[in-house]
């Protein structure tokens, strides 16, 4: 078996992105050919990404899902062409996607709908034996951002997370594997978001790590006097990375990966 994922990503790991899509919210179509996300994964890891998260469905506000066929299409010749000297994980909610991937060595399934959106995903990974995120959201991404309201925000997130994590470990998943994300912008507001960066403490306390993707987020635009933005800026990003860290998040996701490697070795330089 892996070791825990605690060991295998210490506090903090950044985790890169590479959007594979035509229509990702903030680097849509820059590593849409494969051979432009190859060369960017090879980039991230060379900046001191733990692992280069791949994705071939943008989950943006408004977005529409894509069939496992083009899904595939997408990522394959991109985890093949990394596989064995870049760190995969697949950020994907089908489990054909995910079993291909694992089969070329990706070693973390990313799912955004916890294990929701596809019955079958559950044993690909329990089979596979990789990590896993479990992450939180409201609705559905052509939707979520349509009015999302809670009674409590960080209450409700950290139920449902637990709950997920007890869904995963039923279905064979070892709880040492498991990294869990309440999922920041997925059905959520500036003041969900925040709020749940002010108190992730009442996350930690599940006894799981914590994986924040706060990287260029529209709240960061927004938070910064454009009620329209659709992305936040890279030192936003890397000062909600920072906080999250402080904060106790282990794995932060991020797409400028040079930027936030560097603020986190002086965060936590601070600590040592
Ligand atoms: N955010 C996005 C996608 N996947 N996975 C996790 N675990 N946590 C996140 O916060 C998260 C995620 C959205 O960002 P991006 O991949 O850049 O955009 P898009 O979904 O439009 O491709």
């Amino acid at each position: 078996m892996r070791e825990p994922i605690e060991r295998r990503f210490p506090r903090p790991s950044v985790m890169g992105v590479v959007n594979v899509t035509p229509d990702s919210f903030s680097d849509a179509g820059v590593n849409y050919a494969a051979e432009d996300a190859i060369v960017s994964a090879r980039r991230l890891y060379a900046e001191g990404a733990a692992i280069v998260d791949v994705g071939g469905e943008s989950t943006r506000p408004g977005a529409e899902a894509v069939s496992a066929d083009e899904e595939l299409r997408r990522i394959m010749p991109v985890v093949e062409g990394i596989a064995g000297d870049v760190p995969v994980s697949i950020d994907t909610s089908k489990a054909e996607v995910a079993r291909r991937a694992l089969e070329l060595g990706a070693e973390l399934v990313n799912d955004v709908t916890a294990l929701r959106g596809d019955p079958e995903l559950a044993g690909v990974v329990a089979e596979g034996g990789s990590y896993l995120c479990l992450m939180h959201m409201q609705g559905e991404p052509r939707t979520m951002q349509c009015d999302p309201r809670y009674e409590d925000v960080v209450a409700e997130v950290a139920a449902f997370l637990e709950q997920r994590l007890a869904f995963a470990m039923d279905a064979g998943v070892p709880e040492e594997l498991v990294c869990l994300d309440p999922g920041i912008g997925f059905g959520k507001t500036v003041d969900h978001n925040f709020e749940l960066l002010r108190r992730l403490d009442e996350l930690t306390a599940l006894g799981r790590p914590i994986l924040i993707g706060f990287s260029r987020k529209s709240s960061l635009g927004k938070l910064l006097g454009d009620p329209e933005a659709t992305t936040g800026s890279v030192a936003a990003s890397v000062g909600a990375a920072v906080a999250a860290y402080e904060r106790g998040a282990t794995i932060l996701r991020a797409h400028d990966v040079l930027e936030h490697v560097e603020a986190l070795a002086a965060a936590r330089a601070a600590h040592a």
